[in-house]
């Protein structure tokens, strides 16, 4: 790519975050989202595709929570592949379910043990982890077409785990969550029930009307079961069928999101509700260097029809509005955050997550910060610095908007060597606005790390 190129590239980027939301990440490329309700908090899980990567080389699954829909705060990686002493590549799609008390995340991964691929289960007490390999081994291994688990608890307590590429797979969970009841079962893939057969039922010259692919997400809602998949080859749409039992027989319905320009051919989807409000999870190629090995997970409101069909589901950039506020006068982790330039995130166990990377004319853009009736009087942030530091320059409402203050970083002896620093605001602001944390300093070098931040009132 030229200089040019990139500049322009640079610059679309930075516009589109005046008012885009979507891709949800913009610190790591993120793909088959996951959502999960839990408490007052949407949970994510993802995968994560490298960087510069040519095909699916993945290698962990990372974890994001919002409370409004707009702010997502980055958990890192619980897991990977060396949390399955069975698994060696292919960190692919999963999906994390919660059952009395605990979170059953179910992967696929490339197994060792059979040189396919496996499915396998991680369990925590918490969303965001420890997570640990429940078993040791995985619940199902020794096929190529053993992939994207989604997982379902029926209102009977039933709790059945599907997976499949370019057929379904399912079978019943005991109430263990991590071990199977009867065998793996495939599903009767028939053209009523996913618009074409099964790929070798097909025949050559007739054209289907779509055809499943991968990556199931399973659901219910008003007695009716819901599969939808990533259909239609390479590129993906989304479509979807439904059935009056977990099994079948199935009836072919649509597509939900069909194929735009999204810079992906695989598209991967996950449906949650939250706050009275329906989501659609998706991912798409749209962050810079992004695209079919670079993926970013995003998110769009919508609707059921009245008859409970699916609408269709376009892919933004705008995405989803915020459904509550942030407080400013908590102490606020860098890596919760509505947009970003340029950073990156990374973890340790004492920090946790903190937001790396930080170069100069980087930013980050925290939304629906509300300051109330009271200016604030200081700023305070956590940062480290094994070279010369930089500056936090805090503004409202736009990159060039009013400027609250600009705080010093000094270098702190080392990259995970916290301090932290605290200037004075220097002019009003009340109310709900957007935040913006511009970053400054010497041109070239990494700055600093950022761990935290937080506003203090006056008294
Ligand atoms: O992310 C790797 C693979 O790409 C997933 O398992 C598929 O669903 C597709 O999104």
């Amino acid at each position: 790519m030229t200089g040019k190129k990139f500049a322009t590239m640079l610059l679309s980027f930075v516009t589109i975050a005046a008012t885009a939301q979507n891709p949800i990440v913009q610190t790591w490329y993120t793909t088959d989202p996951a959502p999960m309700v839990y408490g007052d908090k949407m949970y994510v899980y993802t995968g994560h595709d490298e960087d510069k990567a040519d095909f699916f080389w993945m290698n962990e699954w990372r974890v994001y929570s919002s409370s409004d829909m707009v702010n997502w705060t980055d958990h890192g990686s619980p897991i990977d592949l060396s949390s399955f002493t069975w698994a060696d590549d292919r960190a692919w799609a999963s999906q994390c379910i919660q059952r009395d008390g605990k979170f059953y995340w179910y992967i696929c991964a490339h197994s060792k043990i059979t040189n396919a691929m496996a499915i396998g289960v991680a369990v925590a007490d918490s969303p965001t982890g420890t997570f640990r390999d429940a078993i040791g081994r995985p619940l199902a291994d020794g096929n190529w077409a053993y992939i994207d688990p989604t997982v379902f608890i029926d209102d009977d307590g039933q709790a059945w785990l599907y997976w499949g590429n370019p057929e379904v797979y399912y079978v019943k969970l005991n109430r263990d969550m991590i071990s199977c009841n009867g065998e793996v079962q495939k599903m009767e893939m028939t053209e009523e029930g996913f618009g074409a057969p099964a790929t070798k039922m097909r025949q050559k010259d007739v054209k289907y009307k779509d055809s499943y692919v991968e990556g199931p997400w399973m659901m219910k809602r008003n007695k009716q079961y819901y599969l939808l998949y990533a259909a239609g080859g390479v590129p993906e749409h989304i479509s979807y069928s439904t059935a009056p039992t977990p099994t079948g027989p199935w009836t072919y319905r649509g597509k939900i999101m069909p194929l735009e320009d999204t810079k992906s051919f695989t598209n991967h989807c996950g449906i949650a509700d939250f706050k009275g409000k329906h989501y659609f999870f998706y991912h798409t190629g749209k962050l810079p260097g992004g695209g079919g090995f670079g993926r970013s997970i995003a998110v769009e409101e919508f609707q059921y029809n009245a008859d409970g069909t699916f609408p269709i589901i376009h892919h933004t950039d705008q995405g989803v509005n915020p459904i509550g506020t942030l407080s400013p006068w908590n102490r606020n982790e860098a890596e919760t955050l509505a947009w970003s330039k340029g950073l990156n995130t990374d973890e340790n166990d004492k920090t946790g997550v903190y937001v790396s990377n930080i170069h100069r004319g980087d930013f980050i853009k925290v939304r629906e910060v509300d300051f109330g009736k009271k200016s604030p009087r200081t700023f305070t942030a956590s940062a480290a610095s094994a070279l010369q530091g930089g500056q936090i320059e805090v503004r409202i409402d736009s990159l060039g908007g009013q400027k609250l203050t600009t705080l010093d970083i000094l270098g702190t002896g080392g990259w995970e060597e916290w301090r932290t620093f605290s200037g004075n605001i220097t002019s009003e602001v009340s109310g709900k606005h957007d935040l913006y944390l511009v970053f400054h300093g010497l041109k070239g070098p990494r700055l600093f790390n950022f761990d935290w931040w937080k506003f203090e009132k006056q008294k």
